[in-house]
């Protein structure tokens, strides 16, 4: 089976194939892994007036969050002029494999995730490791609503409300040794309720694991996240607790999140294991480095139809550059993609 690779200069945004195609690929090479060489918002803290987003799925949020909502940071960050993606289109566009590779696969199969109980582990390179029921692991933190781009791999984009808390406040509470020098997430690995995990040609080495530099898991705009758009966090969007990078590329931000490590490696993350020449450890959104097999120079944002593709130039670091470009002063960006 020969399957041609256009260069990145030829390709139309028609072109860019899903992360999925790993899945595909694999089962039409009769899952030979070793073939894979390819490369304005008011305050409405008010539980009478529930959400100021259109069309908003109400949810059944637990009791920690309701608590946290009157003393919530409303619109901590916003994105200015760009509108938030409607909720129904970050609702039913996932990415999310233990559910399934198609789209809106997590929003039809997530509904067997259970979040309640949940609990969160601490451990590696800490001073204060530990074993959390997610109600206390939130406890030392006010919520503050994040409005972020959020840029996927595959050349598409949402602005997601997201509420949640820096990911620098839990790593001053767990007090890092001096040998940490990354941190790595790792996803619930659940089979009975996650039937992409049971899947036979799953490629994914279960379960999900992402990881930062700490220097960039210490930038304030990296954030935990327990909900978006005014409530707690769908299942398909990584219920109950997710992290969110919004200067790289969706992928890190991994979800349903079990345990952190503090780490004195660098971690071996998902999609650098699945294809590393494809998927690196840095991720960072750069319209200057293409991915081999499409442009990375612009993207679709959401919603976007066949009338109205809704394309937009990339920004470099995804429009945060003034935040974070300081963390990459000296390095090759085209090597550490
Ligand atoms: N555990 C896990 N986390 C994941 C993924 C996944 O498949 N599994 N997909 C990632 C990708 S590729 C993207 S683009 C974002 C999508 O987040 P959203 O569905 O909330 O928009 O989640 C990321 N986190
Ligand atoms: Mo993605």
């Amino acid at each position: 089976m020969l399957i041609s690779l256009p260069s990145a200069s030829d390709c139309k945004e028609s072109d860019v194939t899903p992360e999925s195609f790993y899945f595909s690929r694999r089962a039409l090479l009769g899952g030979s892994v070793a073939a894979l060489t390819v490369s304005a918002l008011p305050r409405w803290a008010d539980a009478a007036d529930p959400s100021p987003y259109a069309d908003v799925e109400p949810g059944t949020a637990p009791d920690w969050f309701k608590a946290k909502l009157s003393d919530t940071k409303w619109q901590a960050v916003t994105v200015k002029g760009e509108a938030i993606t409607p909720f129904k289109d970050a609702t039913h566009y996932n990415n999310f494999y233990e559910f399934g590779t198609d789209k809106g696969d997590p929003a039809k199969s997530s509904g067997s995730l259970k979040t309640e109980p949940w609990t969160v582990v601490i451990d590696g390179e800490v001073g204060k490791p530990g074993r959390y029921a997610l109600e206390d692991f939130m406890k030392p933190y006010q919520l503050e609503e994040r409005i972020y781009r959020l840029r996927c791999v595959e050349a598409w984009s949402m602005v997601i409300p997201w509420m949640g808390f820096p990911l620098s406040a839990l790593l001053k509470q767990v007090e890092p040794t001096s040998n940490a020098k990354y941190i790595r997430f790792e996803t619930l690995q659940d089979p009975k309720s996650m039937p992409g995990q049971r899947s036979d040609f799953a490629l994914i080495d279960w379960p999900y694991a992402e990881g930062l530099r700490l220097d960039e898991a210490m930038n304030p705009l990296a954030i935990l996240a327990v909900g978006m758009y005014g409530r707690e966090l769908p299942n398909q969007n990584g219920a109950p607790l997710r992290l969110v990078v919004p200067w790289k590329y969706g992928f890190k931000s991994a979800k349903s999140i079990v345990r952190i490590s503090l780490m004195s490696e660098q971690p071996k993350t998902t999609w650098q294991t699945i294809a590393a020449s494809e998927y690196g450890f840095y991720a960072n959104v750069n319209p200057t480095v293409d991915h081999p097999r499409w442009t990375q120079a612009h993207e679709r944002r959401l919603p976007s139809g066949l009338f109205s593709p809704n394309i937009r130039q990339t920004e470099m670091f995804n429009g945060y550059g003034e935040e974070v470009a300081s963390l990459y002063a000296g390095m090759d960006l085209r090597k550490n993609y």
